[in-house]
């Protein structure tokens, strides 16, 4: 069985499984604790019962590490697809949206533009 890079515990699937040319789509999260956007990613994932491997940069200085060299900078949400980075919530949940066909809304609390730091000293929506 082909290593699909996510579990598959939910009962969504991606369209894609059965295609041969994306089959083997590695998608990984990278998220930390308290981020309104990484919120917004995780409840329209639960909301759409999609399942993928989470990374918290809060709780391994590799997973902080492999963010910033391969990513580019050390932001989250980030979805590595395929190894390639995708920043901001919004992108990232309109990706997941289209590739499992998902119907349910993310909630609109961390809304789109707004930007939180990571050292702690506040968030703007
Ligand atoms: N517009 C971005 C905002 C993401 C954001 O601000 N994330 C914060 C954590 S909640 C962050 O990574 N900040 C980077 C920093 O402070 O260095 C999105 O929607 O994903």
């Amino acid at each position: 069985m082909a290593h699909l890079g996510y579990t598959t515990l939910s009962d969504k699937r991606p369209h894609w499984e059965s295609e041969a040319d994306m089959a083997t789509k590695d998608l990984q999260l990278y998220v930390k604790n308290n981020c309104p956007f990484c919120a917004k990613v995780e409840g329209f994932m639960s909301k759409n019962g999609i399942d993928l491997p989470l990374h918290n940069i809060d709780e391994s200085e590799d997973d902080r590490s492999f963010l910033v060299e391969r990513g580019g900078k050390r932001q989250v949400p980030c979805l590595f697809v395929d190894g390639t980075a995708l920043y901001e919530s919004d992108d990232i949940v309109d990706f997941l949206a289209k590739e499992f066909h998902a119907t349910e809304q993310a909630d609109g609390s961390a809304s789109t533009g707004g930007a939180c730091r990571l050292d702690g000293t506040g968030c703007s929506f």
